[in-house]
């Protein structure tokens, strides 16, 4: 990335020069974050829900070296849930949990969005420098409470003539974000993280290269108790399978951060469990849920 290209980050995201970079200029970059075996599995697994400009059909492509005419194959995108497991899985990595929980100022967050991504030569954006938002209320842009934090994969090597993107060092206070340092194109290898906030400047960047592919991968976070900011639509797929063999795997407490409710909660009695259990194969595996029914009565919403 500028000035780190091929170095490798040694920073763990729990490093206190991680929080200390968010807060005082609103992104930091971690050269090569992956370990390389996560990388492969999780680039293979990109190009399998994207094709690579070598897989894109060849009679639509422009003959070698010239560039399509833009936004011919501009970019694809998928969200969240996903059918490839390792897609899913990387968004409750422990470390970015733990980030956004200290973020956020509170233990109560959910997961807001993720998307995987590809961009193709001819890619052309108009967007300019921006702040990202998401809220039907307008916000307090100086708390961080409303400031999602976002993390930002790339799954390809990212140059500077394959759309990196830009971010500049920006602060807030109660009139907003600022900038307040020079723009950052960020190119890396494979696996390289980026962490920002939705209130830190950043832009998009064309795609001039004449070949190649750039695919990122992205989880944003927000706090649990502000329901007016913005959602993505995944719990309209309590009957995707994808999300079914993910959520039925998944800790209770970490189920917690896609909106299900805690062990305990009254909506848990043996019949609601005995259909969770066949819409999540392994949902109480471990029986938390039915001695939590012991313990809180038979309660019903
Ligand atoms: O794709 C990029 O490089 C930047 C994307 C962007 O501007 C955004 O997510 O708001």
């Amino acid at each position: 990335m500028d000035g780190t290209v091929g170095s490798i980050s040694r920073r763990k995201l729990t490093d206190e020069s991680v929080f200390a970079e968010l807060s005082n200029q609103g992104f930091c970059v971690l050269p090569s974050y992956l370990p390389s075996e996560q990388v492969k599995t999780l680039t293979a697994a990109a190009r399998r829900l994207h094709p690579s400009w070598a897989d894109l059909p060849s009679e639509e492509l422009p003959s070698t070296g010239d560039l399509p005419s833009p936004n011919a194959f501009p970019s694809k995108s998928a969200g969240f849930p996903y059918e490839e497991p390792c897609l899913n899985q990387i968004i409750v990595a422990p470390d970015t949990i733990a980030l956004a929980k200290r973020w956020l100022e509170t233990e109560q967050i959910c997961m807001r969005g993720s998307g995987c991504s590809v961009r193709y030569p001819g890619f052309v954006d108009g967007t300019g420098r921006h702040v990202d938002g998401f809220s039907l209320l307008p916000t307090n842009r100086a708390s961080r409470r409303h400031n999602q934090l976002k993390f930002w994969y790339y799954l390809s090597d990212v140059e500077s003539e394959m759309a990196p993107t830009s971010f500049w060092p920006t602060q807030w206070d109660e009139d907003g974000p600022h900038v307040v340092g020079d723009e950052q194109k960020i190119t890396g290898p494979a696996g390289s993280l980026v962490v920002f906030s939705i209130f830190t400047y950043h832009s998009r960047n064309d795609f001039i290269q004449t070949n190649g592919e750039r695919y990122v991968f992205t989880v944003r976070w927000g706090r649990r108790d502000h329901p007016w900011e913005g959602m993505s639509e995944y719990v309209m797929s309590g009957s995707n399978p994808a999300f079914s063999a993910f959520v039925g795997n998944l800790a209770p407490s970490t189920r917690e951060l896609f909106h299900f409710p805690p062990v305990g909660h009254p909506y848990y009695t043996e019949e609601t469990l005995s259909d969770l259990e066949n819409r999540y194969p392994g949902w109480d595996a471990h029986g938390e849920y039915h001695a939590a029914i012991g313990t809180n009565g038979r309660t019903q919403l």
